[in-house]
């Protein structure tokens, strides 16, 4: 039989009954009864059952589940409780066999820890529960581009491979290229900003690399950024910008993945708005009313921000942290130069994104830069677009992981990413 495909398994509808079609998928359970077996094939799209009788009935037993196979038969109702229509199989040809047993159970019926799942990637893409969970991430995805598209934001590639840090000298991997040190982009803080100048309104979403040593379902080495640079705004538009961007995407993936909720057995709450503002002075006076030994300027440790998130469940931004906390690019408030115009949003104790008002001076930007211990030198290539008329500007960076773990409820990043990269996890 030559192979063409002509439906997927959603597709199956009244019109067809009656008729011939070919399907392809995989077998996810064969059920032998006597002269008869029962195949309930999956594709992509969803599930069938296929009907198997007489010689046919008799040549599957060498066919393993999880096998590949295309299936020619006819379409008919059914009584069969999950299925709505069943096929009345004349022909089937096994195209990609699948071993026996196989080292996780697609199903589930046999639960493997995250490690092994991650072991065997590509199979665990059967579980429905993972699938669903990437087929969220591929609207989430869709859903963030269509909606900064239509706040004119123009989406730019920046490079991966880079000459110096683009975020201080820190948690950078170094790698030879062709005799010279070149880094892995840890953000694409510095291309973001120098777009500004004829493009307004950037954003890009790609892979970033940290060579940060932390083993917690939050971190990895290499993690999906959502990035927003805007030409004539401040922190707080585009605060305003990141607050609708997380409640249009909410929206939009509760209302039209309704089975990959039921998958996941989660249902996805659009949260309420507006999201709480509090600044870093309020929340030092949280933790001293908490009893902790937190003073101004002190960085907020991961059991300070639980506290906070205890007490603020949910969205909420955390504003103007002082300027010795933050990197060389964020821009100090005029009213009080010990604290910057800069935002985290939280989620919870979970850090979803960061950003600000960024220092446009290419004087001040020369001296934060040794203030910080950094060689401006090294930033010779960005500090002059600095002199070719750079618009202000403001933006920030959200992590995507992170992001689809509050949408999902889970609390490892592992679990949304296809082949997550930390400190022990190079490989598959
Ligand atoms: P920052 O370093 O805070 O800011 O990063 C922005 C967001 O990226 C995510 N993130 C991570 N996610 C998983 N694993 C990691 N190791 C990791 N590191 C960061 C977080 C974080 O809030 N250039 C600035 C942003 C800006 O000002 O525009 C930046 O990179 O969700």
């Amino acid at each position: 039989m030559v192979f063409v495909k002509t439906h997927d398994i959603s597709e199956l509808n009244q019109e067809l009954i009656g008729k011939e079609v070919v399907l392809g998928g995989w077998i996810e359970d064969l059920r032998k009864l006597g002269k008869m077996s029962f195949i309930t094939l999956r594709d992509v799209s969803g599930r069938s059952q296929v009907i198997f009788k007489g010689e046919l009935n008799d040549n599957l037993d060498e066919i393993n589940r999880q096998s590949v196979v295309s299936i020619r038969g006819i379409v008919q109702e059914t009584k069969a409780r999950d299925f709505t229509f069943e096929i009345k199989a004349d022909e089937i040809e096994v195209l990609g066999k699948a071993i026996h047993p196989l080292p996780v159970d697609p199903i589930g019926r046999l639960e493997s820890n995250i490690d092994t799942r991650l072991n065997h990637r590509a199979l665990d893409m059967r579980n429905q529960k993972t699938s669903s969970i990437f087929k969220l991430r591929h609207h989430v995805l869709q859903s963030l581009r269509k909606t900064l598209a239509g706040k004119k934001f123009i989406e730019i590639t920046t490079p991966k491979i880079i000459g110096s840090a683009s975020e201080g000298g820190a948690d950078l991997f170094s790698l030879d290229y062709f005799g010279k040190t070149a880094y892995l982009a840890q953000s694409p803080q510095l291309y973001k900003e120098q777009m500004t100048i004829g493009l307004e309104r950037v954003f890009e979403i790609s892979n970033f690399y940290r060579a940060e040593n932390s083993h917690t379902g939050r971190h990895l080495t290499e993690f999906t950024s959502i990035d927003i640079e805007a030409a004539f705004m401040n922190y707080e538009d585009v605060m305003n910008i990141l607050e609708s961007l997380v409640l249009s995407v909410y929206k939009d993936v509760s209302e039209n993945c309704k089975t990959e909720q039921e998958a996941i057995e989660h249902t996805i709450k659009v949260p309420s708005a507006p999201f709480e503002r509090i600044t870093y002075t309020q929340c030092v006076e949280e933790l001293k009313k908490a009893g902790e030994k937190v003073e101004f300027g002190d960085d907020l440790l991961d059991a300070h921000l639980r506290i906070i998130g205890q007490n603020h469940p949910g969205f909420f931004f955390l504003t103007d942290w002082p300027m010795k906390l933050k990197p060389f690019y964020i821009r100090e408030k005029d009213e009080d130069v010990t604290l910057s115009r800069s935002f985290d949003l939280q989620y919870g104790f979970l850090e979803l994104s960061s950003g600000g008002t960024r220092l446009h001076n290419p004087d001040m930007l020369k001296e934060r830069l040794k203030e910080q211990g950094l060689d401006p030198n090294q930033f010779t290539d960005h500090l002059k677009t600095f002199d070719w008329g750079m618009p202000p500007h403001s933006g920030w960076g959200m992590g995507l992981d992170r992001l689809m773990t509050t949408l999902i409820g889970i609390d490892n990043v592992r679990e949304v990413v296809l082949y997550p990269r930390d400190p022990d996890r190079l490989s598959p």
